[in-house]
């Protein structure tokens, strides 16, 4: 490989992936990406030089994405809307980038024959109860809840049909919550974060007993790498660092490491439909691709996250206030 077309790549975890592979090894990287809300190519400074450029675009563009597919050797699919409150807001959206615009990659791909990996997540399996002594593997069977979650298990399905049907050459990827700089202050740990440096209180939904398994957005762009250097074609590789927690623990920790009194926080109206546990098996990353996270100290990392906010304001500020509006908007 010495090329690769990186979607979403002024993403959150997009933007990680394109500093990762920069730094383990000589690809070039072209990175395709809207510059939605979400997109900032300010997550990318440092990384744009001879080896790296951004190519503003749509990935529902059939033509402009043929033309970039063709001068590639690979293609890494992150640029998604992302964040289910919008989902259920204006779901129009995540039709469109989720499904069809996967369906414009996988169709060039398959043109070009060229090797494709889907990143997906772990919301297509629905949710678990608390006391499931279960976790979601490669075979549990998808189940997804939200517009956000339904678009990216349609996306996962025209990947395996592309594989069986047309021989693409894929693997897909579905992985826990992420966490780490460079994420927008929408999702859960960023907006606590703010809200606190802010001195607001943060925000839990319904009775804040939901669990999320976090996952640092390193150790996800380092389980991509390999997948796309090692995974067999065809196959699904789930992503997970055993990191559940209640958001209830998270949010006191945060409180904690910013010190303020741990019960510093509001419950506020539930999400509909709100998934009530995400749990991930990675045994067969971790087997058959010697896959470890590195790292595996939540609370190190919160601190690390915690500090990088502090640090860049000038990132996060601008979109901040128009974020808090609308959760607001919605009594959250
Ligand atoms: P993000 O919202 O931070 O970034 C999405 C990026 O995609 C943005 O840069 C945006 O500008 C770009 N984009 C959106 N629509 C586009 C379009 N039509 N054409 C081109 N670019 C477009 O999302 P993220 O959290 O970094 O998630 C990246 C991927 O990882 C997504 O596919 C998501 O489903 C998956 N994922 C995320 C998590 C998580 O915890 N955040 C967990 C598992 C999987
Ligand atoms: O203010 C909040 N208060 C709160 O209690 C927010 C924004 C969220 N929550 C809860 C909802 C969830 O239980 O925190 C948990 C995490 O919420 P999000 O950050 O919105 O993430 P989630 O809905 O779990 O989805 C995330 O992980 C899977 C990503 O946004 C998805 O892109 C990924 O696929």
């Amino acid at each position: 490989m010495r090329k690769i077309l990186v979607t979403g790549g002024a993403g959150f975890i997009g933007s990680n992936f394109v500093h990762y592979v920069l730094n383990e090894s000589d690809v070039t990287v072209v990175v395709l990406d809207k510059l939605t809300y979400a997109g900032n190519p300010r997550s990318l400074e440092g990384a744009l030089s001879h080896r790296a450029n951004l190519v503003v675009g749509d990935v529902c563009d059939e033509v402009l994405v043929d033309e970039l597919v063709a001068s590639v050797d690979a293609v890494v699919h992150f640029a998604a809307e992302s964040h289910n409150d919008n989902s259920l807001r204006n779901p129009r959206r995540f039709l469109d980038t989720n499904v069809i615009g996967t369906y414009t990659l996988i169709e060039a791909a398959r043109r070009h024959d060229v090797r494709y990996h889907h990143v997906s997540t772990d919301e297509v399996y629905g949710d678990l109860e608390l006391d499931d002594p279960n976790r979601f593997t490669e075979v549990t069977p998808y189940n997804p809840s939200s517009p956000y979650s339904s678009t990216k298990a349609a996306s996962d399905l025209l990947v395996r049909a592309w594989v069986r049907s047309f021989g693409l050459k894929a693997t897909i990827s579905n992985c826990s919550n992420n966490y780490g700089p460079y994420q927008h202050v929408e999702k859960f740990i960023p907006r606590q974060i703010t809200n606190v440096i802010d001195g607001v209180r943060p925000k839990l939904y319904g009775q804040g007993q939901n669990v999320r398994d976090w996952i640092h957005a390193n150790d996800h762009s380092a389980a991509v790498w390999l997948i796309l250097q090692r995974g067999i074609i065809g196959e699904t590789y789930l992503i997970g660092a055993d990191g559940e927690k209640n958001n209830r623990e998270v949010v006191e920790a945060i409180l904690q490491i910013m010190g303020q009194p741990s019960d510093a926080y509001d419950f506020v109206l539930d999400r509909p439909g709100h998934d009530l546990r995400y749990a991930i098996d990675s045994s067969k990353l971790r087997v058959d691709l010697g896959w470890r996270p590195q790292f595996s100290d939540f609370i190190a990392g919160l601190e690390n996250t915690i500090g990088w906010y502090r640090e860049n304001e000038h990132w996060w500020r601008p979109k901040k206030s128009q974020t808090e509006a609308m959760y607001s908007s919605l009594g959250q």
